[in-house]
């Protein structure tokens, strides 16, 4: 039998799975062919869920540690021990230190509105400190938000009736895989795509054109494009006039990015930059899609309000698959039935989650004594890892964590809850690369003992003594709830389809810009007062921020994308799928290699002042001199030494948002 599902990962494309379900297990995971945007197929990846789910490495019971701390010696336990130790540990812990010395720890594993936010109240009515969701978005998020407004951006598939399409620090065909068939399509009719970015990914090989960027330099290159827009007049005039505010600042400034100077800057040549401004200028409908690429760098802020300026420029809003797209994410929002920000007591500490390093080892008054994690793999994916395992080491830190599997976190951990999977769970999901709304119930009764987010944190609340609705909520009255909501975004959607597990459009408009902006202006802000009233430059700038910390002692510049077989740390578990990923590799250009005598697949130390890592070295012109590049993030502990690249990475913040800059760090590279 195959039953509608979503797949829950943290990815642009949301995609519409059927999981065949036999005998109680699930057999197969194909995509559903009537979701119109995933359209009918799914990523490699998601096809190994059942080995997802009913994996041998799964954590199925609740388990206590045994051995030393970090020793992965753990012994089960039942769930009422588990439970009852918890809530032990947190009420010592608020009567020695008060609430603040609990810190959760919690992201994206699971994307479902319910259980990605069913802790929360629970930690808000403790009275714990707060985090701060800053490991990915808020920087990009920052910039457009500056300059075009918040609120969705344009939709994807709009991009079919555009002539020009520029994929802008995207890795469209591992990180968003469905928008490249809508580029197909417009491609078919005659449109070129042209991919920035610092190396050749898969996407940029198929492009028509690769502009091979310095990381860190897309203001400057947006810059010397509009310059160019400017001087050959290729702007328009009308929508500038109408539509926009501080053309006439952005002209001076656009003029200090001349030609020479920008290329020198963004490491391109003048007569690619000639080329690719101004057939921008001149296509009919030009659409621009936005990674996140560009916003995890110190400056990415600067640099995703500056991108987002173009479209204003050559009045792409205002043509039928024109536009630009970061995210779109719109539809009904509030989830503070679930989320309870009121529970919160005025003034609770706030820890940013990019510096849990220091957060766990610096921080006091008071410290953190007890970190509860869930749906995260800090020991992974947060930065400068050595850190990070330091804090986690402490004997003086209890630590929960809430897993599928043994993650280097959950090695960590005092306590372990097993988690059920997607598949266990019903939950409605929104999507940040599409318009779609999909509900999903549970596919199988949760495997072993594990359970839910929700109920987990419903049976602590129990054992607390906490009495709010929401400690007590189903997910089905929750999300009756959340579709009552009189957002206009839910108006003629059909909730009986939705009810039945079908895909439902969202009322969101796919030129969301055709109505104006969500600026304090209503316009597009090529000059912020916003910015200016915050003390920083309120028009668009190129000025590159390097590593202020001293890192600049380290010749090579390190990027750390995502790779087309993981998701973030996750999909590690999956041994085929660590077997057709084969050994972490870090790409490097030949006169890089020659010069410190690498030769190919030899393995290298790479090492900053943070930490180090050991990589095979791939020896290639995908990417540029003095740039070295690390696919994905493996696991810790199938590593060298259990060192991950994100020991290179640094707990520094981004010029807005407060976010991580993971494409910024310098390192040498040695055999
Ligand atoms: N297969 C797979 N899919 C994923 C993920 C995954 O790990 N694997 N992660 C998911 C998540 S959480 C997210 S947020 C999205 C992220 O999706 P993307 O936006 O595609 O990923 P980014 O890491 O932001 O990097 C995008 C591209 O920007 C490039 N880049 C790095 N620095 C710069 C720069 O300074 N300028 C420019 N122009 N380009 C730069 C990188 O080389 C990369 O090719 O993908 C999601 N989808
Ligand atoms: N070097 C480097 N580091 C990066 C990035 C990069 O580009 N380079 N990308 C960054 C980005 S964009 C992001 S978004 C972060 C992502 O960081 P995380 O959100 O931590 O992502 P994952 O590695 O997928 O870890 C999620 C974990 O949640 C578990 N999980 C899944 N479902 C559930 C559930 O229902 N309940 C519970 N309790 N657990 C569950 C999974 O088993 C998995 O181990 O990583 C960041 N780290
Ligand atoms: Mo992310």
């Amino acid at each position: 039998m195959w039953k509608p599902a979503v797949c829950t990962k943290d990815c642009p494309d949301t995609c519409g799975l059927l999981a065949k379900v036999e005998d109680g297990r699930i057999t197969k995971i194909k995509a559903d062919p009537d979701h119109p945007f995933t359209q009918g197929f799914i990523c490699r990846k998601a096809k190994f869920f059942p080995e997802h789910v009913h994996n041998e490495k799964r954590i199925l019971t609740p388990l206590k540690r045994k051995g030393p701390k970090g020793s992965g010696r753990f012994e089960p336990v039942g769930w009422d021990a588990a439970l009852d130790a918890i809530a032990g540990q947190i009420q010592k812990v608020v009567k020695a230190h008060g609430p603040e010395a609990i810190l959760p720890y919690f992201y994206a594993g699971h994307m479902g509105i319910v259980h990605r936010n069913a802790g929360q109240a629970f930690f808000h009515k403790l009275g714990a400190s707060r985090l701060l969701l800053t490991i990915c978005g808020p920087a990009a998020t920052e910039g457009f938000k500056t300059t075009l407004g918040s609120g969705p951006s344009t939709d994807i598939e709009s991009s079919v009736d555009s002539d020009f399409i520029i994929i802008w620090g995207s890795n469209t065909l591992t990180t968003n895989i469905h928008a490249w068939s809508f580029f197909l399509k417009a491609r078919k009719k005659g449109a070129r795509i042209v991919v920035i970015d610092p190396y050749r990914t898969i996407t940029a090989q198929k492009a028509d054109f690769h502009l091979m960027v310095k990381p860190g330099t897309d203001a400057a290159l947006a810059l010397g494009i509009m310059n160019i827009l400017i001087q050959e007049n290729l702007v328009k005039k009308t929508f500038i006039k109408e539509q926009t505010i501080g053309y006439e600042q952005l002209v001076l400034r656009a003029a200090e990015y001349p030609l020479e100077k920008t290329a020198e800057i963004c490491g391109v040549s003048t007569r690619d930059i000639e080329n690719l401004a101004r057939s921008y200028g001149k296509a009919k409908a030009p659409f621009i899609r936005t990674g996140w690429g560009p916003a995890r760098q110190l400056r990415g802020a600067m640099a995703m309000r500056t991108i987002a300026c173009l479209p204003a420029l050559v009045g792409a809003f205002d043509t039928t698959g024109g536009g630009i797209t970061r995210s779109l994410g719109g539809g009904p929002s509030d989830i503070t039935r679930l989320t309870r920000p009121d529970l919160c007591p005025e003034d609770t500490r706030i820890i940013n989650m990019v510096e849990l390093g220091n957060a766990l080892t610096r921080l006091n008054d008071p410290p953190v004594k007890l970190f509860y994690n869930f749906m995260s793999n800090p020991a992974a994916v947060a930065p400068q890892s050595d850190l990070v395992h330091t804090g986690l080491a402490r004997e003086d830190l209890f630590v929960v964590v809430h897993e599928l599997f043994m993650t280097d976190t959950a090695k960590m951990a005092d306590i372990i809850l097993p988690s059920a999977s997607f598949l266990e769970m019903t939950d409605i999901y929104k999507s940040y690369g599409h318009n779609y709304l999909r509900l999903a119930k549970s596919v199988i009764p949760p495997v072993g003992q594990s359970r839910t987010n929700l109920a987990i944190f419903q049976a602590l609340a129990k054992r607390m003594g906490f009495k709010e609705e929401v400690f007590r909520i189903s997910e089905d009255e929750f999300i009756k709830g959340f579709l009552e909501d009189s957002h206009p975004s839910l108006k003629g959607v059909d909730t009986k389809a939705l009810m039945q597990g079908k895909a439902v459009r969202l009322n969101i408009a796919f030129n969301p810009y055709a109505k104006g902006f969500n600026t304090p202006s209503g316009k597009v802000e090529f000059f912020s007062q916003a910015w200016q009233d915050k003390g920083l430059d309120p028009l668009p700038c190129g000025q590159v921020w390097r590593d202020p910390q001293g890192d600049d002692t380290y010749p090579l510049e390190l990027i750390t994308p995502p790779h087309p077989l993981f998701l973030n740390s996750a999909f590690n578990e999956i041994a085929k799928i660590r077997t057709l990923v084969g050994r972490p590799t870090l790409l490097i250009h030949p006169d890089d290699a020659a010069a410190r005598h690498i030769v190919q697949d030899a393995p290298v130390r790479v090492f900053n002042a943070r930490g180090e890592c050991r990589l095979d070295a791939k020896i290639t012109t995908d990417t540029r001199p003095g740039l070295v590049v690390a696919e994905g993030i493996h696991w810790p502990q199938f590593m060298d030494q259990g060192k991950g690249i994100n020991q290179l990475t640094s707990q520094r913040l981004t010029d807005q948002g407060e976010t991580c800059a993971f494409h910024c760090s310098r390192v040498e590279v040695i055999p």
